[in-house]
């Protein structure tokens, strides 16, 4: 018995139960309590079956994370797997809540598993650039075959109880107590005299694959799983599971495993689990802060970013109306929120009474009066202060007394905007990305006055609306956008000196970025920058050392893709940039007439210099308290900008590979370039001078 798992025999069933919060993870001291209960119970008469179960939320989520790296303590794993396949009584796992990577695995080495209908099983190991290591590679594909098994350890996601007991994962479904039904059902197949079934013992059946099936397999993956070192190890270990007998097929698991746990991406993926649940806790927000009530909403502006802030409390069951300014514009929203349902109905991710539902939690107005009851109102309009301002004295004086009055804004100040109500308390941002129903980003910014209340009220209704809400301070651009104007301008100085927008962009797009910055200059409308630009001139100070080729491409009606030609030239239909040799001729134009010396840039040049400004400003952004923590800055650039996990974000980037390299080559760029886009961060001289890592940023400060 330990403190953690303890075992009793019941009747003549053995129950071995783990009690291991938050989650039963399979600590040290689980995988000992775990086997040592399986050798009491092997030895004990009295007991003619063995049940495994879980106190508290779930069933064991997995291998305990924690433990990662460490030097390894307690029974290994597969000790206790083969303790139970190897029991010559049924050992039966009882599942309720998540059964989990290593937790699955257990289950899968017992005799018979049974569930609760609520319970999810899966091997999710890929999200943290792993495989499943203890069996989970070779024992699936021995129940629901070599493809089906792939399909779920390569997405990761978990299975309903109903589906695993189709499929033969679970063997009995328990209505009510799952300690009373687990007990019931080891007790029939104790009076049926039920063989010990083991699935390592299962033949794979492979007569579904072809013979081009796993490399079919790994093309049709490749793009979606670019740089992820995981999914080709998983594709050959299902390999060896159906060429290889059970025992060869574990040791290409456990040789797979290792590699990848020795590797800095699922480091940098295990980084990001932490860092995802690190964001949720504020340090001077207490976790019992009272919430206020979200059960309706309101968005002003029914244009892209409206509409899409608008879906996403429809999908999250939550009534939301759109104000506009007049009719048609309203219509429009409304039009595009719908061909935006039925276009996802027709790729078979939703069904008619899916969208119809969401549609119809989605109304529309004209009159500010018709949102005065709604629990919180975004603001979605146009970038500038002036209208903003005016549009919240009109939200102050027609919003209900409680109601959070929320904008979208991704630069203005915050703070301003809400001295011109009498409860700036209740205001706060939400900057939602583009497109607003896809992006898993919701950058909360909180001002000066923000109240407790709120800024919990608004994490909380993140995760209900299926966001990741990181807070901010408020900045220009606050920590998102500062940054990435920093990214850019690099790029764009890089560009003057002498490399393409192709040659920039594909450099990026070789370190892991999803688009380089002109790609995504042109996919958002270059036209959009411009006129932001226009409104807020001060806001928006050019590098006056450069050429503005934006400018000039915007007064050629050089929008992007939406006019066709851009940075690039763009076929009809069709999102692929091509290089444009008379705009790559023009900046080389515009670049002598500034007097900027032509060079040969290289590629790792360009990767480095774009993302040393971003953490350059990111160190300054942690300086300022704009940021609580690096992680904050990192699931910001991971889920906002498609800054690649596999690198666990700008700051654990650079603790990668050397903060120290990072200072020396900002300090290099500050000498040649100037202040303006590479200002001073004395926390990064300080940690690169000691030697140390952003991780423990707080000794630096
Ligand atoms: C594996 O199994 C490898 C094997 O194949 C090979 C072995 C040889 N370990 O998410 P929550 C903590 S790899 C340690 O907020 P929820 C979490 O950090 C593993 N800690 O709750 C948090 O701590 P805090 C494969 C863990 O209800 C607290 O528990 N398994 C682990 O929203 C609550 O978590 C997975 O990848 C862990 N494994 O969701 C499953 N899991 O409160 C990972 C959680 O201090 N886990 N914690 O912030 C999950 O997906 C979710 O946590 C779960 C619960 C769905 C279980």
């Amino acid at each position: 018995m330990s403190d953690v798992v303890s075992w009793v025999v019941e009747g003549n069933v053995g129950v071995i139960t783990i009690n291991s919060p938050p989650v039963n993870a399979l600590s040290a001291a689980v995988r000992q309590g775990l086997y040592d209960g399986m050798e009491a119970l092997v030895a004990d008469d009295a007991a003619k079956a063995i049940v495994v179960i879980c106190e508290g939320r779930t069933f064991i989520a997995g291998a305990d994370i924690t433990e990662f790296g460490k030097p390894p303590s307690g029974a290994p794993l597969r000790d206790v797997q083969t303790a139970m396949e190897k029991s010559p009584k049924p050992v039966i796992a009882a599942i309720h809540g998540t059964a989990l990577g290593g937790g699955l695995e257990t289950a899968l080495a017992c005799h018979y598993r049974c569930a609760i209908p609520s319970a999810k099983v899966g091997l999710p190991e890929v999200k943290l650039g792993l495989l499943p290591g203890a069996g989970g590679t070779q024992r699936l594909p021995r129940i629901i075959g070599p493809k089906r098994a792939l399909d779920m350890i390569i997405d990761g996601n978990p299975i309903s109880a109903a589906e695993a007991l189709e499929l033969g994962v679970i063997n009995h479904v328990i209505d009510g107590d799952l300690r009373e039904g687990a007990l019931a059902y080891a007790q029939k197949l104790i009076d049926e005299n039920a063989p010990t079934i083991c699935v390592s013992e299962n033949e794979v059946d492979a007569s579904e694959l072809s013979d081009t099936f796993f490399d079919d397999y790994r093309k049709s993956i490749a793009r979606k799983t670019r740089g992820f070192p995981a999914p080709e190890k998983i594709i050959q270990c299902i390999e060896a599971a159906v060429n290889l007998p059970f025992d060869e097929g574990m040791i290409v698991e456990g040789k797979g495993i290792g590699e990848l746990m020795q590797g800095s991406e699922s480091e940098a993926m295990r980084y990001m689990f932490f860092s995802e649940r690190e964001v949720a806790k504020l340090p001077d927000v207490p976790k019992d802060t009272p919430l206020r009530d979200i059960n309706s909403a309101a968005v002003l502006g029914a244009g892209t970013m409206g509409g899409g802030i608008a879906m996403n409390f429809a999908n999250a069951g939550i009534p939301v109306t759109i104000v506009e300014m007049n009719q048609e514009a309203l219509d429009r929203g409304l039009g595009i929120i719908e061909t935006n349902y039925r276009n996802t109905q027709k790729k078979g991710r939703l069904t008619e009474e899916d969208v119809n539902a969401r549609l119809a939690l989605i109304t529309g107005t004209l009159d500010y009066a018709d949102i005065g009851d709604k629990d919180i109102v975004i603001e979605a309009i146009f970038e500038n202060m002036d209208v903003k301002k005016e549009v919240f004295t009109k939200l102050d004086a027609t919003m209900k007394q409680g109601a959070i009055l929320a904008t979208n804004t991704s630069y203005l100040n915050i703070d301003e905007i809400a001295q011109c109500t009498s409860r700036p308390g209740d205001v706060i941002g939400l900057h939602f990305f583009s497109p607003a129903n896809v992006m898993r980003l919701l950058e909360i910014v909180r001002g000066a006055e923000t109240s407790k209340d709120v800024l919990a009220t608004c994490m909380a209704m993140a995760k209900r609306i299926g966001k990741l809400g990181v807070v901010a301070g408020v900045c220009h651009g606050f920590i998102g956008n500062r940054m990435l104007s920093r990214y850019s301008s690099a790029a764009q100085r890089l560009m003057f000196e002498g490399a393409t927008p192709n040659q920039i962009d594909q450099a990026l797009f070789n370190f892991g970025m999803p688009m380089g910055p002109f790609t995504m200059g042109d996919l958002a409308g270059l036209d959009v920058g411009w006129r932001a630009r226009q409104d807020n001139p001060d806001l928006f100070p050019t590098d006056t050392s450069l050429p503005n080729i934006v400018d000039i491409l915007v007064e050629q009606e050089r929008f992007g893709q939406k006019t066709q030609k851009g940075y690039y030239l763009y076929e009809a239909g069709n999102r692929t940039p091509i290089p444009d040799p008379e705009v790559e001729a023009m900046i080389k134009e515009e670049s002598i007439k500034a007097g900027i010396e032509q060079r040969d840039v290289g590629d790792e040049e360009i990767v480095q210099m774009a993302l040393f400004a971003a953490i350059n400003e990111g160190a300054r952004v942690l300086e300022e308290g704009i940021a609580y923590r690096p992680c904050d800055i990192d699931m910001i650039w991971i889920n906002g900008y498609g800054f690649p996990s596999y690198r666990g974000g700008p700051m654990h980037y650079a603790d990668q590979i050397g903060v120290d390299k990072v200072h020396a080559a900002v300090e290099k760029y500050r000498q040649k370039y100037g202040d303006a886009n590479w200002k001073y961060s004395k926390l990064l001289e300080n940690i690169a001078k000691a030697g140390g890592k952003f991780a423990d940023w707080k000794e630096y400060m």
